[in-house]
């Protein structure tokens, strides 16, 4: 039976916000926690602050309903998802400080009863982290009733949309709910149940935080062995985009793409979580990272070599900055490491960057005056070399004639020259 009426959400990002408007969509009470004020104030006019499809239709109807507002501050809630950053350290550990400032803000708020889910990206063991940090500060709640203290419940959920499609596969993909006590895990169940129709699978909260990190590394590793075959083709002069075509007839293989590396905010990330964790035992996951993270230095490789002979003078077209096709995000995206790269190693050279999806080019690409945000005609017109690094609808339609005369270097295999 569900007793959860009133909902905070940490975190008004990527997932946050949509979780907390699909909540809302479903007649819960939300209140959206944020740190940073314009996103809170954009909230609370109906307003959503990054690109996601449907999402705005769905914060401004719960807005209007008064089933979705935002504050800065953590109210008192009968559930709290929390859905803050867990980006890693220089080290490659995860930073959990995101997680310990929501759980400060949490902590005061509790008076038992209440149910705590933690659905940031973590590694192992970090769910009971934010428990013991909780309880420390409030020791006179328990996660099990020890010593007849109050019980507060501690799950994990991770969530595995994809970017893009997140207001659908809310609601469509299977959910995986880990609890510290299987008490927990099913009033979280209960609580997931209210919008997600796909099926909700009961385990401990360990393995909930490795199943999503799992998913994430196994994607990276066939990325990987994309990426490794791409290097192959090249050294033996073959096509790479045929050789995987021909091979994925066989009814038992499916190999990934290619592309110039690995990016966003979750495959490049999290299977260094895994690796921090049993650093002897991760041997394949660390290689398919170091293969996947070494895919930039070789596509600037390739924009070398096909300056090489051309005049002093001749333009490099850049297509692309986002981590993937038709999005505005460029979190860790291969796509601006390569540009940038190509910026800090030819500085007497233009390089004309054709992103439609952002008005200005990111930080770490401004300060240069051989680096700008152009639109395709122009940067087409001036470069004698194009290197396509995201197939954008706006590139995938490019024709041979507008590339005639041109070296291109096609990383995602979108062109046919
Ligand atoms: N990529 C390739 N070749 C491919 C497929 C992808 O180079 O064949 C590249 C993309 O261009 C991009 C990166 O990999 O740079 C990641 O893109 P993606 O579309 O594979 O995944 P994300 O990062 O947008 O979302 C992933 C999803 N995880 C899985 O598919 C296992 C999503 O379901 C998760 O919710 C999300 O990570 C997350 O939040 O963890």
């Amino acid at each position: 039976m569900l007793t959860i009426e009133k909902v905070a959400v940490i975190g008004l990002g990527y997932i946050g916000l949509p979780t907390a408007a699909i909540l809302a969509a479903n007649g819960i009470r939300v209140i959206g926690v944020d740190v940073n004020q314009g996103t809170v104030d954009a909230v609370n006019r109906g307003e959503v602050p990054f690109v996601e499809p449907d999402l705005s239709v769905h914060v401004a109807g719960a807005v209007s309903q008064k089933l979705l507002s935002a504050s800065t501050e953590t109210p008192t809630a009968d559930a709290y998802i929390v859905a803050v950053p867990t980006p890693f350290l220089s080290d490659r550990t995860a930073d959990l400080s995101y997680i310990e400032s929501a759980a400060l803000g949490i902590a005061p708020q509790l008076r038992g009863g209440e149910l705590i889910i933690l659905e940031s990206t973590s590694p192992p063991r970090a769910t009971r982290h934010l428990a013991n940090y909780i309880l420390g500060l409030r020791p006179d709640l328990s996660s099990d009733g020890a010593n007849g203290k109050p019980v507060v419940h501690f799950a994990h959920c991770p969530e595995r949309v994809l970017p893009g499609r997140v207001m659908i596969e809310l609601v469509t993909n299977d959910r995986i709910v880990g609890g510290t006590t299987r008490e927990a895990a099913e009033r979280a169940k209960d609580l997931y149940g209210v919008f997600c129709q796909g099926e909700i699978h009961l385990t401990d909260d360990v393995t909930a935080e490795m199943a999503k990190l799992v998913e994430n590394a196994y994607r990276d590793v066939n990325i990987a062995f994309a990426n490794e075959l791409s290097f192959i083709s090249d050294t033996v002069g073959i096509d790479v985009w045929e050789l995987i075509r021909l091979a994925n007839h066989h009814p038992r293989v499916n190999i990934l793409q290619p592309g110039p590396g690995v990016g966003g905010h979750c495959i490049a990330v999290d299977p260094w979580f895994i690796v921090a964790a049993a650093p002897e035992d991760a041997k394949l996951i660390r290689q398919a990272r170091e293969v996947n993270d070494s895919k930039p230095e070789w596509v600037v490789g390739k924009v070398m070599d096909a300056l090489s002979g051309l005049p002093a003078k001749s333009e490099i077209a850049v297509l692309g900055l986002a981590f993937k096709a038709n999005i505005d995000d460029l979190r860790e995206s291969p796509a601006v490491e390569i540009a940038k790269r190509l910026a800090d190693a030819l500085p007497e050279k233009c390089i004309n960057v054709v992103e439609p999806h952002v008005q200005e080019l990111p930080s770490s690409l401004t300060g240069r005056n051989n680096i700008s945000l152009q639109d395709l005609e122009h940067a087409l017109e001036r470069s004698a070399v194009v290197v396509l690094l995201v197939d954008h609808e706006a590139f995938t339609k490019l024709t041979d004639d507008q590339l005639i005369g041109k070296a291109v270097i096609d990383t995602r295999g979108a062109l046919k020259v």
